[in-house]
């Protein structure tokens, strides 16, 4: 990976999360520069990402855009090979529903928060209604199979899943959207990750913007 490496994102995002979280497993440092108007269309405040989305990692040859892809990115460019289980390696499709609907989630969480939270839109629109009753849905079903699925993993020291999960998990609490309490299997995956030193190191925060 070269020296100067930025990651362009907010420290409350849930996708910026998993960027950092694998940058912090892979001892890759990077510059951070925050996005601090979200309600901005010019994608020149995205690092160039005509869709106008966070995060961005900008190399010297370019920007990479998009969370997963950006994992990958690192973990190509990693000077300590690390064992990463990525989508295509789980070993079923309950694992690959898991991934789904961990992606659904992540997905839902940014309608629920940019639609009401900063564009403040009613909540009671069908729009985001049905987005939370399938949001709910989803958490119940990943609550019910987490511990099938963990255990059906093959060995490994991060995985594309459990990281992302642990990323949506904790953003609910974060943005105050749902409860996390009632998945008892959730919560308790999600006191466990909690303890990593790399999810210590990229705790969600709102970004300042710096005076003068
Ligand atoms: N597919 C993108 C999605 C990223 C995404 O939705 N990021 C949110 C921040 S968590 C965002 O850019 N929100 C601004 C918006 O939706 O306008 C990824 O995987 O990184």
């Amino acid at each position: 990976m070269p020296e100067q490496v930025r990651l362009v994102g907010r420290s409350s995002s849930h996708y910026t999360r998993l960027a950092r979280l694998f940058a912090e497993e892979l001892d890759i440092a990077y510059a951070f520069e925050p996005v601090h108007d979200l309600a901005s269309r010019d994608p020149v405040d995205y690092a160039g990402n005509p869709a106008l989305k966070l995060p961005v990692l900008v190399l010297p040859e370019g920007p990479v855009f998009g969370a997963e892809n950006i994992c990958r990115t690192l973990v190509a460019g990693a000077r300590q090979p690390r064992r990463i289980l990525w989508t295509e390696q789980l070993p079923d499709p309950r694992a690959r529903n898991a991934q789904e609907l961990v992606w659904h989630g992540m997905g839902a969480q940014v309608q629920l928060v940019f639609g009401m939270q900063v564009a403040r839109l009613p909540a009671e629109n069908l729009y985001f209604a049905k987005a939370a009753d399938g949001f709910r849905n989803a958490l119940a079903w990943l609550d019910a199979n987490l511990e099938s699925v963990l255990r059906g993993l093959p060995p490994r020291d991060v995985s594309l899943l459990e990281a992302s999960l642990f990323c949506l998990l904790e953003h609910l609490d974060f943005r105050n959207t749902l409860p996390l309490a009632p998945y008892r299997h959730l919560a308790a995956f999600a006191a466990a990750w909690r303890e990593r030193p790399a999810s210590q190191r990229t705790a969600y925060a709102f970004d300042v913007v710096a005076p003068g």
